[in-house]
């Protein structure tokens, strides 16, 4: 029998959708699940776990002629996103759930407004450039700190050991505006995740093997292990900071992303603050939710419009109207392709092209002595954010 956490009347058919994930590999995402697990809360939301810090996003831009401080910041700061992107579903719903399968042009705009001049405003914009498989693009920018992360998320699943492993496919570009002109770029790739807890209905991500950030003179590793590898601990990490030539690591940072980390080799005078010696802190830093486009000039296609009917019947309860709703939508995107196809179009998309990169090399980010091949598409950015930014938005995070 499935576990505890499963609603009694839904246990059946959650062993049945357990069975279909061990004998299938691809696309998890389109797949039929219980009601009890589902989200309200689509995947094209989820590129603003990436600066729910909006000061150590900004906090970035401050090492100007510091090279080893920007590689520590942008550690820090991509450390902190970590517990919004993988434990955040926990602490809202309980356990970690199946998220809304985005439709093809599905947007989410967002913005984190300035908390000073000098710090500036922070925008998000997201689309979903393919259907099937999934593909979420987005552009977030602080236009008054030269900052802009762009990038993209896939995923590829398999079944192993009772758990779901997720390969993120994609990465991400941080690019820094230097104040003598120069622009410096870095490659952020993303860890692999394992979904644990399924057969009690309460499924939780662990992450696994290790990510990069590489770029300005440096290569960052960061290690993943849960419990019982190194510390034991869940959600453990370590980070080893290091010359792209040459390999000298500088810095060791290790500790848990959840919670709080600190220096094991290396120490800088703008991190690491004595007597705690903490790198990074968890516990006394609350997420800053973004703010969405004001209801009243959000678009269809903005995704929080777009699944309302959806997401009110999975809130409330309501699996009836939130399936019937979910079928329209679906039956009208297939319409649409129809549609497209009688004519002779393909869906241009909003925001991005499509750019096909084989072999593309990373090499120049950091001087590296080994290159990176990505054989992977680029989404790049039309520059058309839309007139909606032009203004600050009224808050909507609370
Ligand atoms: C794997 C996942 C969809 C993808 C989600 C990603 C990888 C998306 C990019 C973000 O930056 C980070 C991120 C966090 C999520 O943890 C991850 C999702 C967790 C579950 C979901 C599956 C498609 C749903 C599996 C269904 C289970 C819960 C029964």
């Amino acid at each position: 029998t499935a576990g505890d956490a499963v609603p009694v009347a839904q246990r059946s058919s959650w062993t049945s959708f357990l069975k279909s994930i061990a004998s299938f590999s691809g696309d998890l995402s389109s797949m039929t699940a219980p009601p009890f697990i589902l989200s309200p809360v689509s995947l094209t939301e989820f590129p603003a776990y990436w600066c729910e810090h909006p000061a150590l996003f900004a906090s970035i831009a401050d090492f100007p002629d510091d090279p080893a401080g920007r590689a520590l910041a942008i550690l820090r700061w991509f450390i902190v996103t970590l517990k919004g992107q993988y434990t955040s579903r926990i602490e809202s719903m309980g356990s970690e759930k199946k998220p809304l399968n985005p439709v093809l042009g599905e947007l989410f705009y967002g913005q984190w407004p300035a908390s000073s001049p000098s710090q500036g405003r922070t925008d998000l914009l997201v689309e979903q450039v393919s259907h099937h498989p999934p593909i979420t693009a987005y552009v977030i920018e602080n236009k008054t700190k030269g900052l802009r992360l762009r990038g993209h998320n896939a995923q590829k699943t398999s079944f192993s050991g009772g758990s779901i492993i997720v390969k993120q496919i994609g990465h991400a570009i941080l690019t820094v505006n230097l104040p003598n002109g120069k622009k410096e770029e870095y490659l952020i790739n993303f860890p692999r995740l394992r979904i644990d807890g399924l057969w009690y209905g309460s499924p939780y991500i662990e992450l696994a093997e290790t990510s990069h950030i590489i770029g300005g003179g440096y290569v960052t590793s960061i290690e993943y292990k849960g419990k019982g590898y190194f510390s034991g601990k869940s959600h453990s990490f370590k980070a080893s900071v290091a010359r792209a030539v040459g390999g000298t690591e500088e810095y060791v940072v290790d500790g848990t992303w959840h919670l709080n980390s600190k220096f094991t080799k290396g120490s800088h005078p703008a991190f690491a603050p004595k007597p705690s010696g903490l790198f990074h802190d968890m516990t006394a830093l609350p997420p800053q939710h973004v703010d969405t486009t004001p209801p009243a000039k959000m678009g269809e296609w903005e995704t929080r419009r777009l699944w309302g009917l959806v997401a009110k019947g999975i809130r409330e309860g309501d699996f009836d109207s939130a399936s019937r709703e979910k079928g329209r939508i679906e039956v009208e995107q297939r319409e649409r392709r129809v549609h497209e196809k009688e004519a002779g179009k393909v869906w241009e998309g909003w925001h991005f092209d499509r750019e096909v990169t084989p072999d593309l090399v990373y090499e120049h980010l950091a001087g590296l002595t080994k290159s990176i091949p990505l054989t992977e598409d680029m989404y790049v950015f039309k520059e058309n954010w839309p007139m909606v930014f032009v203004e600050d938005w009224p808050s909507t995070s609370s």
